[in-house]
């Protein structure tokens, strides 16, 4: 029997949680403390929360124990996992890598050929050795993999990387990025209600006007009117900037909205038009 409400896994206790819980309360989602309970109900929407194992997130979803999941792409790459993934969610950015100790003489992973590798994530390390038709062995560890090399189990490591410190900490040379990951927000393929459907469709939209909120800054400023089509064209907003009278009547206050990643260029593009007063504001949530 189906369950009336969206079941959604997120993990319990690890890198993805916090900004997993943050995503959902900022959009709208109103729930207790999850540290004691592995599951629980959302005060104001029809959703129950399952927290588990990063590592179970994908069987969950793919068996339809939860009808969507928070989890890196790593993991369901990893898990062969059959799921349709309905967003990448911009956050727990980080990359597989193979790594070997700085003073060994492999400068290209094709050298690695017939060595021994150590990682978590055998599959998608024999793969990509697979891909390139060289034999590897195997070496499966469930944790601290960096450390394979020194205690000679392994010739070098496949690993997850962030900023590289652990690797560097570990006297280790990174080779070769084989998967780029961040976490997605993933659905099970089994059959679900319309009415679940659409509670998910209503939940993707809340998330994108969330992540268009994060990805965009509200501009505003007074410029000269003579330069309000230069304005213009620095500045495209959603559908068209908002222009407004000042007291001066050679002057306007223009609003808009900017993507985030073109802020310096925007900011010095509108100097040159004579703009002045500029203020840039964050943006909670925005639906186009
Ligand atoms: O208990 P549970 O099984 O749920 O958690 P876990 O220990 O398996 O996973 P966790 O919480 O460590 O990671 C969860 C997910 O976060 C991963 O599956 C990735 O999708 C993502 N993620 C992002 C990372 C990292 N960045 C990361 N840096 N996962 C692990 N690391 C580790 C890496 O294994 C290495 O030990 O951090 C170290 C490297 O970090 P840097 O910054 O030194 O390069
Ligand atoms: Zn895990």
């Amino acid at each position: 029997m189906e369950t009336p409400s969206l079941r959604i896994a997120l993990q319990k206790s690890g890198r993805l949680t916090e900004k997993s819980i943050a995503l959902l309360q900022n959009i709208g989602l109103v729930f207790d403390t999850y540290k004691d309970h592995l599951l629980i109900s959302c005060r104001n929407y029809p959703i129950e929360l399952l927290f588990v194992r990063d590592d179970d997130i994908p069987e969950y979803v793919q068996d339809g124990v939860c009808d969507l999941g928070f989890v890196g792409a790593n993991v369901v790459a990893e898990r062969k996992a059959s799921v349709t993934t309905l967003k990448a969610l911009e956050y727990g950015y980080c990359r597989l890598c193979l790594a070997v100790p700085k003073e060994s003489k492999v400068t290209h992973f094709s050298q690695l050929s017939g060595k021994r590798i150590a990682t978590s994530y055998p599959h998608l390390t024999e793969s990509f050795f697979a891909s390139h038709q060289l034999p590897i062995e195997v070496v499966e560890l469930s944790g601290s993999v960096e450390i394979a090399p020194k205690l000679d189990i392994a010739d070098g490591i496949c690993d997850l990387v962030s900023t590289g410190s652990t690797l560097k900490a570990n006297g280790l040379r990174e080779l070769e990025t084989i998967f780029n990951s961040q976490t997605l927000l993933i659905q099970t393929q089994k059959v679900i209600s319309n009415h679940k459907q659409d509670l998910i469709q209503k939940l993707l939209i809340r998330i994108n006007g969330q992540q268009q909120a994060q990805n965009s800054r509200y501009i505003m400023m007074n410029a000269p009117a003579a330069s309000l089509e230069r304005i213009k064209a620095i500045v495209p907003a959603l559908k068209s900037p908002t222009v407004l009278p000042l007291a001066d009547p050679n002057m306007i206050a223009v609003h808009s909205v900017i993507p985030i990643a073109r802020f310096w260029e925007v900011m010095e593009e509108l100097r040159d038009t004579g703009a002045s007063g500029i203020v840039i504001l964050p943006i909670e949530n925005m639906i186009d």
